[in-house]
């Protein structure tokens, strides 16, 4: 098979995220009438599904020979495999979307033997689209711009130089609720909010805040443009991730995983920890995240 042109994957992913940018956006969602899958917390629409719909059929057209991977045709027992592969989250943010809350992504990747290549992560209510190919720099690019202005495309983080890494006292980070409300995880992740977020009399690092926004993929961006310090999730799935984590990494930012000592992440892991990237380098990251790790209290478990 020939190698993949990762530059027409990644034109044909931006491409395709606003066409579906379209459908979301004139789509009328309402939370009375919208689908769960898990639980009441677990929410999916009408307009996922078409989405994901054209999006797979579009991909398929020029790439015939291509996997997809997608959150809305997902069945357990299905895997990432080495093959190349299209992953797709039509609506990444499907609580806020229901909302009319405008803080939501169409999340595409190309993945190639387990490593994602090209990510394409567009929220049509900002007309902000973050992409990035692997060893090519990752990019935020303004839709609403016109093609002479400055601003329209800027290359990742958009503070150059980052400032340094310092401990999480000084951070801000990204965590998510999940749509898991009871046994283990829940009360990892409630143990770790409050230990990340309480006072140091109390045990706690305090770090500025936590911010609960509800993309993962929005949210490896935020981290990778270098807003965000850092953004641990359990519960999230390869769909939510891929795309941002190519990202995450051309900006400078390193993925590890959600649990203590996990320093070689999976994509299909269910669980991570996004850092951003800073002068001080690896070895400023690595403090932070064992740092972080500190915090993590009990072990996550998920499964495929
Ligand atoms: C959602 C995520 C969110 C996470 C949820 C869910 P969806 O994706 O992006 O951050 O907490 O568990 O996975 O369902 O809106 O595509």
């Amino acid at each position: 098979m020939a190698e993949p042109d990762l530059q027409d994957i990644h034109d044909l992913l931006v491409e395709t995220a606003m066409q579906a940018g379209e459908m979301i956006t004139s789509a009328h969602p309402s939370t009375s009438t919208t689908d769960t899958k898990k639980n009441s917390s677990d929410l999916v629409t009408e307009t996922d599904q078409a989405v994901e719909n054209m999006v797979s059929s579009a991909l398929k057209s020029r790439y015939p020979s291509y996997s997809f991977l997608g959150e809305e045709t997902y069945h357990p027992g299905l895997h990432l495999t080495s093959a190349p592969t299209f992953v797709c989250d039509p609506i990444d943010g499907t609580t806020n979307f229901v909302h009319g809350y405008p803080y939501i992504s169409i999340s595409l990747a190309f993945v190639h033997n387990l490593r994602p290549l090209v990510g394409v992560v567009f929220n049509p209510f900002t007309a902000q689209i973050y992409h990035a190919i692997k060893g090519r720099g990752a990019y935020l690019t303004s839709t609403s711009l016109g093609k002479d202005d400055p601003a329209k495309m800027r290359q990742l983080p958009l503070r150059n130089p980052p400032e340094p890494l310092h401990g999480l006292d000084e951070a801000l980070v990204a965590v998510e609720w999940g749509n898991e409300r009871s046994g283990n995880n829940w009360d990892v992740k409630v143990g770790t909010f409050a230990a990340l977020a309480g006072a140091k009399e109390g045990g706690g690092a305090m770090v500025h805040s936590l911010r609960s926004l509800g993309s993962a993929a929005l949210n490896l961006c935020g981290v990778a443009a270098g807003g965000l310090d850092a953004y641990w999730e359990g519960g999230c799935w390869a769909w939510d991730v891929a795309a941002g984590w190519v990202i995450l990494e051309e900006a400078g930012g390193m993925m590890v995983g959600g649990n203590k000592g996990e320093w070689e992440p999976t994509i299909e892991g269910r669980r991570y920890l996004a850092v951003r990237g800073t002068e001080g380098g690896e070895q400023e990251q690595k403090n932070f995240i064992e740092e972080f790790w500190e915090c993590v209290k009990g072990t996550l478990e998920y499964e495929l």
